[in-house]
């Protein structure tokens, strides 16, 4: 039995998106499904109390980031990452390949793993699909993820097919060296850059090696939203029907519902906290950016319609103030916001999945939000 599982509960008639519960060591939680992102250990400027009263029911944390400070090691002392940051429900993590070549300079790539440089400190560092593996099991994570090499954006044929042939072996080692599989959920990663044949190689190499889920990396990294769509399209179907599928690193509304009617179970994004601590809210409406002169004497909510704790109970004139004032209470209130629409956001997803109207929802979402698409 897999530590992490999927429960099929229903497949919309309108659209063919996906409506499931994913089950984890420390609980469960329906899908399709945004997790908060918590890169060092927190979702910034959030406890664990907030982000469960805003209904987040898995967050996801990053290798890297854990494995530079505090180390790995420090968190396997302190009785693992549940325990550490007091999150007692399911965690991502990220394998740390993308953030190695999202941060870091200098890297080389070789066949037991990448050199590269600390984004910080500048110091030699090594990572392998040993290593990520290693410091994932210390961390205790509900998923872990494999290691791979997340190709830019556009790239040659033949690069991106030497990187999706390194990948999966790369998967291989990560099976091997896996010490957890009865507690932790190893999950494999699609590569293959825009090329609609070397997704289906990667998808077919992946899907062999029997891992417990299914993530789709390599995309939302510079590319039209449209191409995006296509390799979701082409690449989905590839995906067995009973284990999760995971699209990284997407978190625009727009892309959020795409990705649902594509047959997508979960994502995750820093977008929502990151344009949050700048001022930028997601609303209804579109966004709106609270530090405008406009909203200088706007004495109402930032979304009329929103039931968060910051609509609730403050202005966009307080917190246009509060913003511009540099006060943290500014940020964790956008961040709140933010939360908790994206969240909301997939609750309606799910809930028009139930009545089998996806396609007119998102109609209905786009005449208001407008094609304000992030
Ligand atoms: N690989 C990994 N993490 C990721 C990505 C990837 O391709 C992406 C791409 N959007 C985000 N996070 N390991």
């Amino acid at each position: 039995m897999n530590a992490v599982t999927y429960e099929h509960i229903k497949t919309c008639k309108q659209s063919g998106a996906r409506l499931g519960i994913v089950h984890t060591p420390h609980g469960s939680f329906e899908t399709p499904m945004f997790m908060p992102v918590g890169t060092q250990a927190t979702v910034k400027t959030m406890s664990p109390e907030e982000l469960k009263a805003m209904n987040a029911k898995i967050i996801l944390s990053n290798t890297y980031h854990l494995w530079l400070r505090p180390g790995n090691d420090v968190i396997r002392e302190a009785g693992g990452l549940h325990k550490f940051m007091n999150w007692d429900g399911p965690i991502l993590t990220d394998s740390g390949g993308f953030q190695v070549f999202s941060l870091s300079d200098m890297r080389k790539i070789e066949e037991e793993g990448v050199h590269f440089r600390h984004h910080l400190n500048g110091s030699k560092l090594f990572l392998s699909p040993h290593k990520a593996m290693h410091i994932q099991n210390d961390l205790g994570s509900d998923i872990m993820m494999a290691f791979d090499e997340c190709p830019p954006m556009p790239a040659t044929y033949e690069y991106v097919k030497a990187s999706i042939e390194r990948t999966s072996r790369w998967a291989e080692r990560c099976l091997e060296a896996h010490q957890r599989p009865e507690d932790q959920a190893l999950f494999g990663i699609i590569q293959g850059g825009e090329y609609e044949d070397l997704r289906t190689q990667s998808a077919k190499d992946l899907v062999s090696m029997d891992f417990p889920g299914y993530a789709i990396g390599g995309l939302s990294v510079g590319e039209p939203k449209p191409i995006m769509y296509r390799m979701l399209e082409h690449t989905t179907p590839l995906m067995p029907f009973n284990k999760p599928r995971y699209l990284m690193g997407v978190g625009s509304p727009d892309a959020l519902i795409e990705g649902a009617i594509r047959g997508i179970d979960m994502f995750d994004c820093v977008l929502p906290t990151r344009i949050a601590r700048n001022g930028t809210c997601m609303t209804s409406k579109g966004r709106v950016v609270v530090k405008n002169a406009k909203y200088e004497r706007d004495f109402t909510p930032l979304d009329e319609k929103c039931e968060c704790y910051t609509c609730k109970n403050y202005t966009k004139a307080y917190l246009r103030h509060l913003i511009k004032a540099d006060e943290t209470f500014g940020i964790r209130l956008t961040t709140i916001h933010n939360l908790h629409f994206l969240l909301n956001l997939m609750e309606q997803v799910r809930e028009a999945i139930r009545n089998d109207r996806l396609l007119d929802f998102k109609e209905e979402f786009f005449e208001e939000y407008g094609l304000n698409v992030e």
